[in-house]
């Protein structure tokens, strides 16, 4: 009876959501997203295969956030958290694609019993399973969040529940932390970012710190979900003084519109909001669901031009951060003779800047590269102790392993005694401690990144100019180009090869060799219908006039 009642919902639920002939869904860099209006068929699909995710983990919690982040407004989409909190393990994706594609009812039906038969996940039995939601602030979210309620309660002993309006890294945190028995509502979060950052500061040295200007920080929130959680937590972050702009407060402008962390990267313009009055001081920008994090300035009153502090300068920020207490813990002459060898790992993708990776290594650090997504840059700082990953585009996040983390705990409490307390080497395990319980674990977060970044620039009594003279970028632009099927790109070696069409790589290498110091590859974007084209050279005319013949290769052989 179980398993007719299962068919019956499925067939059910498929029928409601009839997929419009000529559609096609496609799982890119992180989930499905298009025009929000197209996306029920898709999301109310994401709900029945996050249940199945959550009945295959035996239970464990799975989570679905509606968004389409750095977007423009009128789209939406569906990211899919696995119970550690990270993306969607990839070798369900192939799956994804085929449920969201499904013609007809029956199709689906047939390819959820063939798939469970496959994975060996029991339907209609006596299971149980359950998912979170989340939703950012647009228009089409409560409508395609009751979709994802349809998809998930089509599945036998699923349970949604719905966590509210939320920044993506809020949503992940929550499943993460639910399935590690921590306490996981919106307040413990809160709880967690404000205790740590309180304990950042305690443990920043006497001598550093004060400067009242130096509190002063300016937030682009994108008139998304990022500036309204702020809002909520600010006057509770002693140490720093918050003002938000482009909060998402009725009248205060459009989401992503002329705002926002992927505005400010990729134009490098002021945002919409901000005036001559703000020249100078340090502002920071997030975009439409909060999981990227870029800084700027505004250079002068004259033009709208920004200094920017990218993904790959925060990176660079928090590895000197870690490296320097590791160093105090295991070079330390101290009373207490302990070390902690720590394989410390920086993970890069191709859109890094050059100058970037070359400061990491000239710091000794071992730095790596994967394909443009979390999903990948996540799994791969995960094979260290401390892993710390970035996207120029201000995507990243700090992950410690569990067992750095005990062996953590133990020096600290070794150390805690009365004759070493307070010792260089005790208060860099603790705010390597803090940093840990900071920095979100399951995944890129603007809202804990920023108060990491705040927390070391005070830490090193550094001002924005002193972040930014870290190094040079090299001079760079990034631009898009409208085909007609960007999936006939294929590209290798981590993105900066095209491999079809062949032709069109010697074209690329033939523009890149007439450059001084030139890079340059193209990539079809896994969340807008375009190709991107990134380029570098030693001049920004140079880069300019390399990413603009590229881009045509591009059009004359895609159309
Ligand atoms: C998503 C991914 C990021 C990726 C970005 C752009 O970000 O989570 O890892 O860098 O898309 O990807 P693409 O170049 O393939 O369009 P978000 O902030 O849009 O969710």
């Amino acid at each position: 009876n179980q398993e007719r009642e299962q068919r019956r919902r499925l067939l059910d639920v498929a029928s409601r959501f009839p997929l419009p002939s000529g559609c096609r869904f496609s799982y890119g860099t992180a989930g499905f997203r298009a025009d929000g209006a197209t996306m029920a068929p898709a999301v109310c699909r994401a709900g029945i295969l996050a249940a199945l995710r959550s009945v295959k983990l035996a239970g464990a919690a799975v989570g679905i956030v509606i968004t389409a982040s750095h977007n423009p407004v009128g789209d939406n989409g569906v990211k899919i958290a696995d119970p550690d909190g990270g993306m969607m393990a990839q070798h369900w994706e192939p799956f994804a694609d085929a449920l969201a594609n499904a013609p007809d009812p029956d199709a689906l039906l047939q390819l959820v019993l063939q798939f469970a038969k496959d994975e060996g996940i029991s339907l209609g039995g006596h299971h149980t399973a359950q998912v979170l939601l989340g939703r950012d602030t647009r228009p089409t979210g409560e409508y395609l969040l009751d979709a994802a309620l349809q998809g998930i309660n089509a599945i036998v002993g699923a349970h949604a529940i719905d966590m509210g309006i939320l920044t993506t890294p809020q949503l992940h945190w929550m499943v993460r932390s639910k399935n590690k028995g921590i306490k996981a509502s919106e307040s413990d979060y809160f709880t967690q970012l404000i205790d740590s950052f309180r304990h950042m500061l305690e443990l920043v040295p006497k001598d550093k710190g004060g400067d009242e200007l130096a509190k002063k920080l300016i937030v682009d929130g994108a008139n998304g979900i990022g500036g309204v959680k702020l809002e909520q937590i600010k006057a509770e972050l002693s140490g720093i003084d918050i003002n938000v702009r482009n909060s998402g407060k009725e009248g205060e402008g459009i989401l992503n519109h002329m705002c926002g962390a992927d505005f400010v990267q990729k134009e490098r313009v002021t945002p919409h909001g901000f005036s001559p009055e703000d020249v100078g001081v340090r502002c920071a920008s997030l975009d439409g669901d909060a999981d990227r994090l870029v800084y700027f300035r505004m250079s002068s009153a004259s033009d709208n031009k920004v200094d920017l502090v990218d993904g790959d300068k925060i990176l660079s920020l928090f590895a000197l951060f870690i490296r320097e207490q590791l160093d105090i813990i295991n070079n330390n002459g101290s009373q207490v003779n302990k070390s902690m060898p720590a394989r410390l790992g920086i993970v890069q993708t191709a859109y890094a800047n050059g100058a970037s990776t070359q400061f990491l290594k000239n710091h000794g650090l071992e730095v790596v590269f994967t394909p443009t997504g979390v999903k990948y840059l996540h799994k791969k700082a995960l094979e260290y102790d401390i892993g710390i990953y970035f996207e120029a585009n201000g995507h990243g996040t700090i992950v410690f392993s569990e067992d750095f983390l005990s062996q953590l705990q133990s020096l600290s409490n070794e150390l805690s005694s009365d004759a070493a307390n307070g010792s260089a080497q005790y208060r860099a395990a603790m705010r390597l401690m803090a940093a840990s319980q900071l920095i979100n674990q399951a995944v890129g977060d603007a809202l804990s990144g920023l108060l990491l970044v705040e927390a070391i620039l005070q830490y090193k009594g550094w001002s924005f100019q002193n972040w930014c003279e870290l190094y040079s970028d090299l001079p760079s632009r990034q631009l898009k180009v409208k085909v007609i099927d960007r999936s006939s790109i294929v590209t290798t070696e981590a993105e900066t090869k095209v491999s079809q069409p062949s032709s069109l790589q010697e074209l690329i290498d033939k523009e890149t060799a007439n450059c001084a110091h030139g890079r340059c590859f193209v990539r079809p974007s896994g969340t807008e219908d375009v190709v991107r084209v990134y380029a570098e050279a030693s001049t920004q005319v140079e880069a300019d006039s390399l990413a603009r013949s590229v881009a045509h290769h591009v059009e004359h052989h895609l159309g």
